[in-house]
Parts: structure tokens; C-alpha cells; sequence
């Protein structure tokens, strides 16, 4: 199937991030993809090739031209159209479709924010007729990736990695993290607990707001006791999830990293992207719920995401103790056992198109 693929970036890189591995997923799965996106600037280091054409099957086509409408008479007709995260399809783009003779219906997909909460399965598949324009009378899909067997999963390739074993023991000598983060509240106290730390921690902190944050604090150091930091260029998607495979703890944030970290199967922390409306502590509550985890690294998520009053957060960070690290393994384990039974997100797409065309 030809799957036309539709990303605005808003802010960081998840959207992109999202949408270039549906890209590339669906392309591995033999279909081919158009992806119109507004600022592709990400794709260089994320899907270096992507931008310039390299990657087979799928095209990485600017917004722009979505309004163009003598582009848009030399494109075939797309079987699916994704919409990523509410982000509209051009009007002069959706008009040249449906006024083609036959006009050509695509299935039409709204693809979803990822959250644990109840209203995911509420919500997952159903339709929603489009009342006015020129697709009137169509249908549109709202498609919610999720954690249970009732939503449309996540994001997972076909041939993905195992988490990485240690040949002696749980932790190597030196603690390795990777730090994926925002500006959280605790970065300074983690920073001195770990200079404090007797294991020798070595902190891999990726580029952009993560390396800054570490920076205002360190400045130009990047050893302090037992801590020693390593700065990180911006990595391709693949050698980022490698990173969390090869990581002890990984501090993740956002939508697209929580998923790789539970494919890495290591202790992890999610900075979850902060809503204006405080909707995030809704849904980090839910999100944890479903991972069963301890109490203490329920509560270091709340304090690492600022969640708590200011003052409770400190002994949070005992829930990073190297001797809790099996257990909070084994628990991540066993979510990531129950998560891989279920179909992925590619998969279910597939599927749902196949069942709605
Ligand atoms: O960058 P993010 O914070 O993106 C956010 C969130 O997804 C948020 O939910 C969304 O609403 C907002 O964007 C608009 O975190 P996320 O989702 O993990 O995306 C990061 C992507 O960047 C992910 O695909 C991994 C990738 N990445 C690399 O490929 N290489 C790197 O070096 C780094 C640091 C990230």
C-alpha cells in the first residue's frame, strides 16, 4: 500500500521521531511512504540518507508542496492517510483527492498521542465522519497507540534487539546511564549523589537540552568524584536505542524514548513532556500504574518530573541504590514480556486499514 504520512513539529523531537520510525517500520514492511513534513531538519541525525532520498520506499516530502497543487497532479493516490497528532492535512491537499474521478478515498488516520489512561481504550478505532469540505461524508479513525491488547500498541520493529545481558553480575563496576532529560528539579541532587556515590558512575548525557541542563550545573567539568560525564554527539535513531541497551538506568523523556526504554529492558526514569494544564501527572500516574513498579521509583518519577513538594524530592534518589537495580530490572522485564505478546503498532495499523478500506 502507498501510505501518505502527514508530521508538524511542535517543539523537541518527538513528533518526528514518532513518525519517522512508522515510516520506516511500514517501509521494512514492504509498503511504501510519503512523509510531508514542516521542518525535517531532525531527520539528518536521527535518519541520516532520509532527507536526501537514500532510504528505500519512503520519501520525505516538504509540507509546502502539500499545498501545491501542480505537485500534487503528478502523485498517485495514497491508500492511507496518518495524521499525526492532530497536526491538519492541507485543505488544497484533501480537495485534489476527493475531486479526483473517482475521487480517492483514502482510509484516514488520526494517530495519537501515546498515554496509559483509561479513555486510550475508550477512544481506539472509532470513527468520525468528516461534516463539511470537500471529503464530506468521509470517515476519519482515531488510532491511540497504548498498553494493553484494547489500543493500537506500540511502535516496535520486527527483528528488535534483546536488552543487553551482563556477562558478571547485574552492574559492571562502573554504573553506566544514559541521561535523556528536560530541566528537571533533581538534576543537581542526582549530580552530587552520584559524585558521592562508592560505585564509579558514568553519566552519558545526549546532546541538546539534556547536555545543557548537566552544563549549567558542571559547567565546564566532567569529572566530580565518582561521577564522570560524557557528552554525547546527536545519534541516528538505531544507535540511540543501542545506547539504552548498553545503559544500566536510562533517564528517558518524552513519547518516542519511554517505548525504546522498555524495549531496552533496564531500569529507566521517564521526564514526561510537561502539558500547560498539568495533564502530565495524570498520566505519569497511569503510566506507572500499569508498570507495577516499587513505591520508591514510583515516587523518584514524581520527584524527578517535579511532581512533589519541593523539599520530599531529595530521598527519592535512594530508589537509584545499585542493590534495588535487579528488582526494578526484573519489574521493567516483565512489562516488556507483556508488551511483546501484543501486536505492534505497525502491525495494528496495517491490520485496520486492511479491515476499513
Ligand atoms: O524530544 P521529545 O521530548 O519529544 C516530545 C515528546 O514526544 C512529547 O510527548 C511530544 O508531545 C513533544 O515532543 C512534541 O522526546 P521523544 O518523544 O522521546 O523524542 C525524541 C526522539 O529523538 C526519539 O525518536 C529518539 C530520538 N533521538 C535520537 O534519535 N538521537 C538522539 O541523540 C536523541 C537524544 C534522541
Amino acid at each position: 500500500m502507498l501510505w501518505d504520512i502527514f508530521c508538524r513539529v511542535i517543539d523537541n523531537y518527538g513528533d518526528i521521531g514518532v513518525c519517522w520510525r512508522l515510516c520506516a517500520d511500514l517501509a521494512a514492511r514492504g509498503h511504501s511512504v510519503r512523509l510531508w513534513v514542516d521542518d525535517a531538519s531532525a531527520l539528518q541525525w536521527m535518519a541520516p540518507g532520509a532527507v536526501q532520498g537514500q532510504w528505500p520506499q519512503v520519501q520525505v516530502l516538504p509540507w509546502e508542496l502539500s499545498s501545491d497543487t501542480p505537485t500534487l497532479q503528478h502523485l498517485p493516490a495514497a491508500d492511507v492517510w496518518v495524521e499525526a497528532f492532530g497536526c491538519e492535512i492541507a485543505p488544497a491537499l484533501v480537495a485534489h483527492f476527493a475531486q479526483c474521478l473517482p475521487p480517492a478515498q483514502p482510509v484516514w488516520i488520526n494517530l495519537e498521542y501515546l498515554s496509559a489512561e483509561p479513555y486510550v481504550e475508550r477512544s481506539h478505532g472509532l470513527p468520525s465522519p468528516v461534516m463539511y469540505g470537500p471529503a464530506q461524508g468521509w470517515t476519519k479513525y482515531f488510532f491511540y497507540p497504548g498498553f494493553t491488547a484494547k489500543t493500537g500498541g506500540l511502535l516496535r520493529e520486527p527483528d528488535l534487539a534483546e536488552p543487553v545481558q551482563r556477562p558478571n553480575g547485574e552492574v559492571r563496576e562502573e554504573l553506566w546511564v544514559s541521561l535523556f532529560c528536560y530541566e528537571p528539579p533533581l538534576l543537581q541532587a542526582l549530580l552530587s549523589q552520584w559524585a558521592a556515590s562508592p560505585t564509579r558512575v558514568r553519566l552519558r548525557v545526549t546532546s541538546g537540552r539534556a547536555t545543557h541542563a548537566v552544563q549549567a550545573l558542571l559547567g565546564a567539568r566532567v569529572e566530580l568524584g565518582s561521577l564522570r560525564v560524557d557528552y554525547l554527539p546527536t545519534l541516528s535513531q538505531p544507535d540511540f536505542d543501542a545506547l539504552l541497551r548498553q545503559c544500566d538506568i536510562n533517564f528517558v523523556r518524552g513519547e518516542d524514548s519511554v517505548v525504546r526504554a522498555l524495549w531496552a529492558g533496564k531500569p529507566f526514569v521517564w521526564h514526561i513532556y510537561p502539558q500547560e494544564d498539568e495533564a502530565h501527572g495524570a498520566k505519569l500516574e497511569a503510566f506507572l500504574a500499569q508498570m507495577q513498579l516499587d513505591a520508591s521509583v514510583c515516587t523518584l518519577h514524581r520527584a524527578w518530573n517535579g511532581l512533589l513538594p519541593p523539599g520530599d524530592g531529595a530521598t527519592a534518589l535512594l530508589a537509584l541504590a545499585t542493590e534495588t537495580l535487579p528488582q526494578w530490572r526484573s519489574a521493567v522485564e516483565a512489562t516488556r514480556t507483556r508488551l511483546l505478546k501484543m501486536d505492534d503498532l505497525g502491525q495494528q495499523l496495517i491490520q485496520f486499514v486492511s479491515k476499513n478500506r
